[in-house]
């Protein structure tokens, strides 16, 4: 059986889950405590020794350890439906937005987060090596991140989708980090219309309630 290694108050691995949900995959899920900081014992180690979740074991013993990975995977296994584009220019659109919302987005808000939560001192960035929080790059991130969701308003302006017209990839992980985006209390679906509007059109979706 497929195994999903996941914790629940995490975004990456919720992009992992959605996009399993939505691609109709069937797997086995297993939690790493990330609040014990079970994903640098040893046991887990073993698995992922990037000590990160998603990781996403498949049936032969090959384990895919980041969203990238799982994704090109699950498209390429489960070609239907398509959520990294049929045609070379949606493909292209899609990875485009996906890494975008990775860069300006993710790495915003973790800059964000890390670089300032008591809980995450000495844990600035995820991995097997441990590093101090810089508090210059939490206000840093609040800002770029900021940047980045007024970008993405002003894009979703006259489209129901980030990348093309039908659902993506790219939805699934603008869905998440606006979501994720609370933590550092920047509530983006609420403050921005169009984002506002296209998070409502994407609640439709079951999986986006996992
Ligand atoms: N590039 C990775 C990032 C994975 C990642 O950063 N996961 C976080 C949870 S959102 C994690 O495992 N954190 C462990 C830690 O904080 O030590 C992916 O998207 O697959």
């Amino acid at each position: 059986m497929i195994t999903l290694y996941d914790f629940p108050r995490a975004p990456s691995p919720r992009r992992a889950r959605v996009l399993l949900a939505e691609k109709g995959i069937p797997h086995e899920t297993v939690i790493v405590d990330l609040a014990q900081q079970e994903q640098l014992g040893e046991a887990f180690r073993a698995i992922n020794p990037r000590c990160t979740v998603p990781a996403l074991r498949l049936d032969d013993g090959t384990v895919l350890t980041d969203n990238a990975g799982i994704a090109a995977w699950a498209e390429a296994a489960y070609p239907e439906p398509p959520l990294l584009g049929v045609t070379p220019i949606e493909k292209a659109e899609i990875a485009s937005w996906n890494a975008r919302i990775e860069q300006e987005g993710f790495y915003a808000v973790a800059e964000a987060m890390r670089n300032s939560a008591p809980a995450m001192k000495g844990r600035a960035l995820t991995g097997a090596v441990d590093y101090e929080q810089i508090p210059e790059l939490a206000e840093r991130g609040l800002a770029r991140l900021g940047h980045f969701f007024e970008m993405l308003d002003a894009h979703l302006a006259d489209r129901a989708f980030v990348a093309t017209d039908r659902f993506s990839l790219a939805d699934i992980s603008a869905v998440i980090v606006t979501d994720f985006a609370r933590v550092v209390r920047l509530k983006a679906a609420e403050e921005f219309a169009h984002i506002g509007k296209w998070r409502a059109h994407m609640a439709e979706r079951p999986s986006f309630s996992l």
